[in-house]
């Protein structure tokens, strides 16, 4: 029971996970008691995941930073000297004016989704870079890819309603593992289960997932793009088709016909390293279950060079087996273009000063050690690492660090841990965590707006990301209002209230119970009636915006960069496709350092098949080097049939420091970039693995 005296505040788990949940946070004499799901939010459903279940041993955490600090040793080295906020402060704004007197796009924020907070993260930071004129930051690491896929087909970041999904009869779960990312989202899956639907997992790794689904095909990294198109070679050669969706909701389906035409699944069979009796069984039952059927993907299977297309293939299919009719079925790879956010209101991008004299740069993300090390035009003199890890989870680590390293960069990390970023740092900042902070949250897995109330005081003198923004405006003398206003303010003007999806979500109601649905049908069939946010209303299977772009406007097969059958000479020598998956544990690498789950998760791990284990001499349990020309790291190896021969996987993504030899799976993953969207290319990665 709890004591008389505490209380409960409103809270919104800030972490980059589709299931964004709602949670109570017990309050007594000024200390957080308790964490616990929102029993009252429908897609929270009173439950947290393992990590948040613990979530009071991370804001509590010993491993907090507390004070400003300076770097006293060398880069990397993470040894650093207490100084006031007013010196720390006083730095980074002289840096930052003597920098940008020259040019202010040499000065680059470098941010993703340590908080998904609106205000934390999409807010104050984007008005006061704005104000500033330093260069743009490209958020690819994740999910450009697909989310550009999609929508050259569908148009938006919108599709099947998740709390639906039971209405599907045949569900595939397609390159997501939602046992460990989306485990609020499992639940409404295995209702559809409970409800006699039938579960089909597609990932090259028998995950948690795939044992609970009923049918588990593994087809190789990369190639579900071609799995896609054989599926509808067949769908369409069997006439398996809703005719009526298509004529009226579809655009280009002549031209989409005659390309598949030769994408049979005996095509498809090799690419995939899965044979043609299966895939054409796949269609079948497919087309079969006449839009009873709901695709599951999530972005596992963006993270190769044509991971943009598989998307864009897997989009497709719904539209010819009129699965966007029924609520629930369809395809769900994000909800989060149903949320109208008033971005510009946020961002502020108007207040950039002078795009004359310095037109505006981008830098994309995912080749942040290249960009330090060759970025010219201006090169990059400063970047501001927050809410984001990246000497720990962006590819090509080799680079990343040695970018970093760089005695002429100046570095201001603004973490809750001295994370291996951190020990970059020339000022490191210590920041608040959600508890100690207000932010507004929308959701890329359910169809809630989250409201965060502050629980407790910072920590020490941790001060949040939109705190620490405001007062380096007011030291560079940039005066404007927006960035003047606190916290409640810039929530207040996270939505476009004129949208009547945003009825229910004024600031007060939002505050008072912690969420709100968005003003959707309940449930949502959002193409039902076509409706598609593509320039020609219809879902695009000939995109003329694409076309536009320089690409190819048909669906189309683009192979993983990291190939035998695109590089055999790479293959001879690397002959193993590596994927490094979320493990269930870490959220990215974030938890990666708090003892409760390190020991659940042990070591870092790499799981081999039987077969490649023994071509190697390789005993279970035994240490192995994974490498390839970019770099080598090592696990301890895991001998299972869960992997198929030619594919191993390493549950990521370990703290390097932590790692037992300063490497994790980024030493060996390269920076190319997917074919849309300017993505990484995680999971599109040759290696060998030897005994140590
Ligand atoms: N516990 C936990 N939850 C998380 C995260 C975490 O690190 N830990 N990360 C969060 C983040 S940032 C995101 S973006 C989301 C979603 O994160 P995602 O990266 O989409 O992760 P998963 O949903 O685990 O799906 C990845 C699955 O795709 C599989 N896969 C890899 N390559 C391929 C391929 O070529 N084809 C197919 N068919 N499958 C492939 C992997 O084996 C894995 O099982 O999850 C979030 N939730
Ligand atoms: N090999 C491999 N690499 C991957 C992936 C993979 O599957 N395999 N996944 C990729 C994906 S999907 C993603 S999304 C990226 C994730 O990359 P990141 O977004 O960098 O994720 P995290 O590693 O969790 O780092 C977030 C950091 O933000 C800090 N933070 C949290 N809240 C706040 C705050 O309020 N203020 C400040 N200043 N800091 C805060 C946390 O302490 C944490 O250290 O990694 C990518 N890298
Ligand atoms: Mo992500």
């Amino acid at each position: 029971m709890s004591d008389a005296a505490s209380h409960i505040v409103r809270a919104a788990c800030p972490h980059d996970c589709p299931d964004s949940c709602a949670m109570e946070v017990e309050v007594a004499d000024g200390r957080a008691l308790k964490v616990r799901g929102a029993a009252d939010m429908p897609f929270t459903h009173g439950a947290l995941c393992t990590k948040v279940a613990h979530y009071l041993e991370r804001v509590y955490s010993p491993q907090r930073l507390l004070h400003p600090m300076k770097r006293i040793g060398r880069k990397g080295e993470g040894r650093f000297a207490r100084i006031s906020w007013d010196e720390a402060l006083d730095t980074i704004a002289a840096r930052f004016a003597a920098i940008a007197a020259d040019d202010p796009r040499a000065i680059l924020p470098y941010s993703y989704a340590g908080t998904m907070g609106l205000v934390h993260s999409a807010g104050m930071d984007r008005r006061f870079f704005h104000r500033l004129g330093a260069s743009l930051l490209d958020r690819t690491i994740c999910a450009s890819a697909g989310a550009m896929g999609w929508k050259a087909t569908v148009g938006a970041s919108q599709g099947a309603d998740p709390e639906a999904v039971a209405n599907a009869r045949l569900i595939l779960i397609w390159g997501a593992n939602p046992v460990v990312s989306n485990l609020h989202g499992w639940r409404h899956l295995l209702e559809a289960k409970r409800r006699g639907a039938r579960l089909i997992c597609i990932d090259p790794w028998r995950t948690a997932t795939a044992e609970k689904c009923h049918l588990h095909i593994a087809p190789l990294p990369g190639s579900d793009g071609a799995l896609a198109l054989a599926m509808m070679q067949v769908l369409i050669a069997e006439d398996l088709l809703d005719h009526d969706y298509i004529a009226r909701h579809t655009l280009g389906y002549a031209a989409l016909a005659e390309r598949v035409q030769t994408h049979t699944p005996e095509w498809a069979a090799p690419l995939c390293g899965v044979d043609a009796a299966t895939i054409r069984a796949l269609a079948r039952e497919y087309g079969a279950a006449g839009g009873d059927t709901l695709i599951r993907l999530n972005y596992g299977l963006n993270r190769h060079a044509g991971g943009g297309m598989a998307v864009r293939n897997i989009a497709c299919l719904p539209a010819l087996t009129g699965a966007w009719r029924k609520p629930g079925c369809g395809a769900l790879l994000s909800t989060s273009g149903n949320f109208p956010v008033d971005q510009h209101a946020l961002e502020r991008p108007d207040l950039y000063p002078d795009p004359e004299r310095f037109p505006p740069r981008t830098i994309n993300m995912t080749t942040i050690g290249r960009d330090l090390l060759e970025a010219s035009a201006p090169p990059i003199r400063a970047i501001y690492v927050y809410n984001a890890n990246p000497l720990a989870v962006a590819p090509d680590g080799r680079r990343v660090r040695e970018g970093f390293a760089r005695e002429d960069l100046f570095c201001v990390v603004h973490e809750l841990f001295q994370t291996d970023t951190a020990d970059y740092a020339d000022i490191l900042l210590p920041a608040t965590s959600q508890l100690e902070q207000h932010d507004v949250h929308t959701a890329y897995g359910h169809f809630y707006a989250l409201a965060n109330t502050p629980a407790i005081a910072p920590l020490g003198e941790a001060r949040s990301n939109a705190e620490v923004f405001r007062q380096l405006a007011a030291r560079l003398g940039f005066t404007d209002t927006a960035l003047c206003e606190d916290d409640e303010t810039v929530a207040a003007a996270a939505f476009d209230h004129g949208d009547r999806r945003a009825h229910g979500l004024d600031p007060a109601t939002l505050r008072a119970r912690g969420w709100a649905r968005l003003n959707l049908p309940r449930p949502f069939a959002p193409f039902a009636a076509g409706g598609f946010r593509t320039p020609s209303g219809k879902c695009e299977f000939h995109s003329a915006t694409l076309a536009a772009a320089g690409h190819d406007p048909l669906p189309a097969w683009h192979p993983p960069r990291e190939s035998a059958a695109v590089n055999p000479a790479l293959a001879a020598r690397f002959p193993l496709a590596l994927i490094s998956p979320p493990a269930r544990n870490f959220l990215n690498s974030s938890f990666a350092n708090l003892p409760r789950f390190l020991a659940d998760e042990g070591t870092p791990k790499l799981e081999l098949h039987p077969a490649d284990a023994a071509a190697r001499a390789i005993a279970d349990g035994e240490r192995v080097r994974i490498h390839n020309d970019r770099g080598s790291f090592s696990a301890r190896a895991v001998i299972t049939a869960r992997v198929r021969p030619g594919v191993v996987v390493s549950p990521s993504i370990w703290w390097r420091k932590l790692s037992g030899d300063g490497e994790n799976a980024n030493a060996v993953t390269s920076d190319a970039l997917t074919d849309f969207g300017g993505g990484a290319c995680f999971y599109d990665c040759l290696v060998e693995v030897s005994r140590t």
